[in-house]
């Protein structure tokens, strides 16, 4: 009989309206009168909400009754920015909503800004995951997202005297995009012992008793795609006392203050993310949270799995698990644990199922970010799972044992249990044993974990559980949203949208290279997006630019193996050389703006120094007569993902400037070349690729290769140590006290100039400044750089999330879509 009750779906501007001004007045309780930007924020995205929220349940019934096999992506992070724009362009009623916003006076643009960022990530791991989603859900495929969810989100930034100071970002008040749902609930167990008893088959079987309980409250984020309706979901969990009765001993003995404490503990737990990018400290809070969420999701993976009624040995037919990083490694040991001790299965049934279940994706190469947990501080916290370690480890030993004898070096390498002091568990080695699959991010990557970090491995399975899947960004958040200018121009050209679900489309825009409307288009778009930017920096920051200028943009976290200090010395560079000229010389000079933009690790002082020292070159050259319009230094505060989507489409240049075989893979390459600016770059992670599919002549690579790292950090230690000279001339400018007291700039000279200069920024230095002099060049000419820009943009469909996805689900999930119909 519900069935004739049809709910509420509008269809064109004036429905929108009627539906805004329903959810203004009685969802928010708020007048019309009153109404301000905020509350239009929150009208809208509640109308496009309700819209959600019914291809959401079509979606999950769907995906509930054709029972196929499902995808679950599993991430510590998902940096997922703003979802009103999204969804807006998703459901495809943008246009409905900017008319009907107008009648009521206000600009979509503006209401847009009024949403908060979803900051629940670092950087380049959770930007992925939530482009993934997007993917995921656009080409149809039954996935579903498991993460926390945290109170307080990546921090807010705020510079105060050229120093990073950081902010809490709470930002659940008032989130429409969420859905708790407080009867799904998981109670996790922490401490404890481990007890043996017989079965009754006479069976040593283990039980884990007492300890304390958390519970885990399920709260779900409805994922729509793009031009389809089907509408996936990221279920995050949150953390909460448990209401069972072992938690009311100490209420029910009056014990009321330390059974309050004991309810905040429980509340830590999903509390905060924790703001480290690439670095790994040993917490017993972030163990906790990953515990958490890994036994939270795969209880929840378990009952689903278990209301199909169908034998264990199915689970891998039914469902793939794939870990972001090592993060999420315990739940290769809690898919063991539950099979073993719930479930009463056989230890190689068991492990038979758990590794057919899982991949595994690397990545980073950088030794400081592989994660190890100290034993004792998993024995305590785990004390079942660090037995069923040990068994993993014990057994997976003996078989490299069978096939190489005597290799005792080989095996204490290969041992998921490091002989140190504390003995420590290598998460990244559990993930490898546990997992059929292995992937890196980009090919020199994958490359490098199998000669290096993972190489013992390869020999011990063989090259095939190693493979390569190259990141990609989705093209529908970072073109199509980002740059709608350049999107409507390729929709024009290319006679539709078609290009945001295929890529590869963007190809048929080189036959449009020397059209010169185009071309004037193309480049009328460009100067709109610089002015855009423009704009956003005298309004934050209070500095005039010219759009005129050459705008040179690195964003992207804080850290020495990026190398932002090379950047901001080949700055320091520049305003000498540029101080050093007659006013004929300064005639020739190409205008630039130098944008920076990241977050510092709290704790990493080094990555703070360089902030600092942007800070103050800013300072000093945005105020010198000398140089006026010909160069500017921003730093932009705060860079988050809405501040991408502004600053990506309108670079010149963008820098990419890791040392060789240190970046992973990067991303955010891809989305400034994407949006038809050109890049500086290392030969790097996802550079290497961009340049295959570009083409050499499109791009600007400079410094030393991967390959010859190794033997240069070597003779800085052992041979003698030269500073590249026009490096010292920087340096000595700095010691100088030109840009504020030397002193506070010391720690980062001598990690070049004494500690062996690691990053190698002294051997690229004299590259990097000759490769920024034919940028230069090839920004005079106007035409010549348009065409790079154009071709760069035509070859790029290589890297949609969507190429990305349809590999894993061919080469390591083994799913298939499902089309939802209507
Ligand atoms: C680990 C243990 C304890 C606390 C924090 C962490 C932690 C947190 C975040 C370790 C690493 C991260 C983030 C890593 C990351 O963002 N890696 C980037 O992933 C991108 C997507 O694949 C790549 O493009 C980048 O090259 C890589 O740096």
């Amino acid at each position: 009989a519900w069935r004739k009750y049809s709910v509420s779906e509008f269809g064109n501007k004036e429905e929108f309206e009627k539906e805004l001004v329903r959810h203004i007045e009685t969802t928010l309780a708020r007048s019309m009168y009153n109404c301000d930007e905020h509350a239009a924020y929150s009208g809208t995205a509640l109308a496009f909400r309700d819209r959600l929220i019914i291809e959401w349940n079509k979606t999950q019934q769907r995906q509930t009754f054709t029972d196929q096999k499902r995808v679950y992506y599993l991430s510590l992070e998902f940096l997922m920015g703003r979802a009103l724009d999204n969804a807006m362009l998703n459901v495809g009623m943008k246009d409905a909503a900017r008319d009907g916003l107008h009648d009521l006076g206000f600009r979509v643009e503006d209401v847009v800004e009024q949403e908060h960022d979803a900051a629940l990530g670092n950087g380049g791991l959770g930007r992925l995951a939530a482009c993934f989603l997007d993917s995921m859900a656009t080409l149809n495929y039954p996935a579903w997202g498991y993460g926390l969810r945290y109170r307080y989100g990546i921090f807010k930034q705020e510079i105060v005297n050229g120093y990073q100071m950081e902010v809490p970002d709470y930002w659940l008040d008032n989130n429409p995009w969420e859905f708790p749902r407080h009867e799904i609930t998981v109670d996790i167990q922490f401490y404890g012992r481990v007890k043996n008893y017989q079965d009754e088959t006479g069976k040593i079987a283990h039980s884990w008793e007492d300890g304390e309980i958390v519970q885990a409250v399920a709260y779900d984020v409805p994922i729509p795609g793009y031009g389809t309706k089907t509408t996936n979901n990221l279920r995050l969990w949150s953390s909460k006392a448990s209401s069972g009765e072992f938690d009311f001993q100490k209420f029910n003995a009056g014990d009321y203050e330390s059974a309050v404490a004991d309810q905040q503990t429980a509340e830590t737990i999903s509390a905060v993310l924790y703001p480290n990018d690439n670095l790994e400290r040993g917490k017993e809070l972030r163990l906790k949270q990953q515990y958490f969420w890994c036994a939270a999701s795969l209880f929840d993976i378990v009952r689903r799995f278990k209301k199909t009624r169908r034998a264990w040995n199915e689970f891998p037919d039914q469902v793939a698990i794939q870990l972001n990083d090592t993060h999420p490694t315990l739940a290769i040991v809690e898919l063991q644990r539950i099979l073993l001790d719930k479930e009463g299965l056989e230890w190689d049934e068991a492990w038979n199922i758990v590794t057919k279940t899982f991949g595994y994706t690397n990545h980073t190469v950088l030794p400081e970010a592989l994660e190890k947990w100290s034993v004792p501080l998993m024995q305590n916290l785990l004390p079942r799972h660090l037995q069923i370690i040990y068994d993993i480890n014990l057994l997976f030993l003996q078989s490299v044992e069978k096939r190489f004898p005597q290799d005792r070096e080989l095996l204490s390498r290969v041992s998921i249990i490091e002989e140190s002091h504390p003995k420590m568990v290598r998460m990244a080695y559990i993930a490898i044993i546990g997992s059929h699959k292995v992937n890196g991010v980009a090919e020199l990557h994958s490359d490098l974990l199998k000669t290096t970090l993972f190489k013992d491995f390869v020999k011990i399975y063989g090259p095939d559980r190693f493979t390569n899947v190259t990141n990609g960004v989705t093209p529908r958040r970072w073109l199509h949203q980002a740059n709608p200018l350049l999107s409507a121009l390729i929709a024009e050209k290319l006679g539709g949208h078609e290009f945001l679900t295929d890529l590869t489309l963007l190809d048929k825009l080189e036959a449009f290279v020397d059209d010169k409307d185009f071309r004037d288009e193309w480049a009328h778009i460009k100067t709109m997006n610089k002015l855009r930017l423009a704009k956003f920096i005298k309004r934050t920051t209070g500095h005039a630019v010219d759009p005129n200028s050459l705008f040179d943009v690195q964003v992207k976290r804080i850290h020495e193996y990026k190398r932002q200090q090379l950047n901001i010395f080949g700055v320091i560079h520049r305003y000498l050389s540029i101080k050093a000229m007659s006013a004929e010389e300064k005639k020739k000079v190409v205008p630039r703006v130098s944008i920076f933009g990241g977050k510092a690790a709290p704790g990493y002082w080094m990555a703070k120094t360089i902030i600092h020292l942007i800070n103050k070159v800013a300072d000093v050259v945005n105020k010198d007569p000398d140089v006026g319009n010909l160069l500017k230094v921003i730093f932009i505060e705060d860079y988050n993902v809405s501040k991408a989507e502004i600053i990506c489409p309108a670079s010149d240049i963008s820098e990419h400037i890791s040392t060789a075989g240190t970046e992973g893979s990067g991303t955010s390459n891809m989305k400034f070349v994407m949006n038809g600016g050109l890049i500086i770059g290392t030969c790097d992670g996802a550079n290497i690729e961009i340049t295959r599919e570009i083409g050499e002549s499109n791009i600007f690579l400079f410094g030393n290769l991967a390959e010859d790292v190794e033997e240069l950090r070597h003779r800085h230690f052992y041979g003698s140590f030269k500073l590249d000279p026009q490096l010292e001339k920087v340096f000595t400018a700095i010691k100088g006290n030109m840009f504020g007291d030397a002193a506070d700039f010391s720690a980062l000279t001598a990690s070049i100039e004494e500690h062996g200069d690691y990053y190698l920024v002294s051997d690229d230095f004299n590259s990097y400044i000759t490769t920024h002099g034919m940028v230069d060049e090839a920004f005079k000419n106007k035409e010549a750089w348009l065409a790079k820009s154009i071709t760069s943009v035509a070859r790029m469909g290589f890297f949609s999330t969507d190429r990305v996805i349809n590999e894993y689900a061919d080469s390591i999930w083994n799913v298939e879509p499902l089309v939802v119909k209507d």
